[in-house]
């Protein structure tokens, strides 16, 4: 399999990818909804959510500070700097993320969509402003804005939340463009995300699902592969490069 999708994407010049929490579980960040999952433990309603957050700001600002203390040590993995040189390698390379982690940017990618924001970001819960402070809040002292006095929240966007319109515009205009769609490490449940990949096969992608597990998605991959993101993104990256030097196939 890895030589077709090889030769399919050393011929195609706009390539799209959706990542979510797996592609980041090689580096040691635990993923949603394994058994190791973050929300092994909790019910993604009861703390990803404006109600929690209103109801309970200390519990859901104890949860993020969590967060981002496990995330302070950790590195993108090969998955992610192979994602990064694919910048280089398409006429059009358009990666769309559902994680917070930056893990992305931080392996190089200079372009990402954060469908979900970043947890590395605090903005106001009333006005929404961005608010430059410390990461780790304390929650018994949740600071307010200094505009209007809301309270502090992570930039992130929680369940029940819409979406940034014009950030969604750019992901859904991708996956209608895209040759070759690419679903990395996500279980894809969480909508709008999930309907992305749906939107390209509908006009003709070709599908290819990362992931050692099988999700809804499967039955609709082109191809799956079930591997680690962090093994096979590489060797794919590579094998297109041999494709494109050996048999000078030019991307159409
Ligand atoms: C919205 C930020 C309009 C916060 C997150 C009923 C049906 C359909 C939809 C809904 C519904 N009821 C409600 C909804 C809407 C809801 C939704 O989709 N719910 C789902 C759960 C049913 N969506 C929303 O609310 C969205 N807003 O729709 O607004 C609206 C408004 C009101 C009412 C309705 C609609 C907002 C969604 C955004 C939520 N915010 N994160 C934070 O992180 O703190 S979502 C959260 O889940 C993360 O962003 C995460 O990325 C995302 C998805 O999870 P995954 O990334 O897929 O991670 P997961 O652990 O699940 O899977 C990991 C996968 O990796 C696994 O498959 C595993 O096998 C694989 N893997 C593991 N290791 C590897 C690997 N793969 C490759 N390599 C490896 N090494
Ligand atoms: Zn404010």
């Amino acid at each position: 399999m890895l030589d077709t999708i090889a030769e399919i994407m050393a011929a195609s010049s706009v390539v799209a990818a959706l990542t979510g929490a797996g592609i980041s579980a090689e580096s040691g960040v635990p993923t949603f909804r394994g058994n190791e999952g973050l929300w092994a433990k909790f019910r993604p309603e009861d703390l990803a959510s404006m109600e929690a957050f209103l109801a309970n700001p200390k519990i859901v600002w104890e949860w993020y500070n969590w967060r981002r203390e496990l995330m302070a040590g950790v590195l993108p993995n090969d998955g992610h700097r192979a994602l990064a040189a694919c910048e280089s390698m398409f006429d059009r390379f358009t990666l769309i993320t559902q994680n917070v982690d930056g893990l992305h940017a931080a392996a190089g990618s200079k372009q990402v969509i954060e469908l979900h924001g970043n947890i590395h970001r605090n903005k106001c819960a009333d006005c929404n402003r961005p608010v430059d402070s410390a990461l780790q809040i304390d929650p018994r002292q949740i600071p307010t804005c200094g505009h209007c006095g809301g309270k502090i929240r992570p930039d992130v966007v929680w369940f029940g939340e819409m979406l940034d319109s014009a950030v969604t515009d750019e992901a859904f205009a991708a996956a209608e463009e895209a040759q070759v769609f690419l679903v990395v490490g996500t279980s894809a449940l969480v909508h709008p995300a999930a309907s992305l990949p749906l939107v390209a096969k509908r006009q003709g992608a070709i599908l290819v699902e990362i992931n050692p597990e099988d999700t809804p998605l499967t039955p609709l991959a082109n191809y799956h592969i079930s591997e680690k993101s962090g093994v096979f993104l590489p060797s794919l990256l590579s094998r297109i490069t041999d494709v494109r030097a050996t048999r000078k196939v030019k991307p159409s």
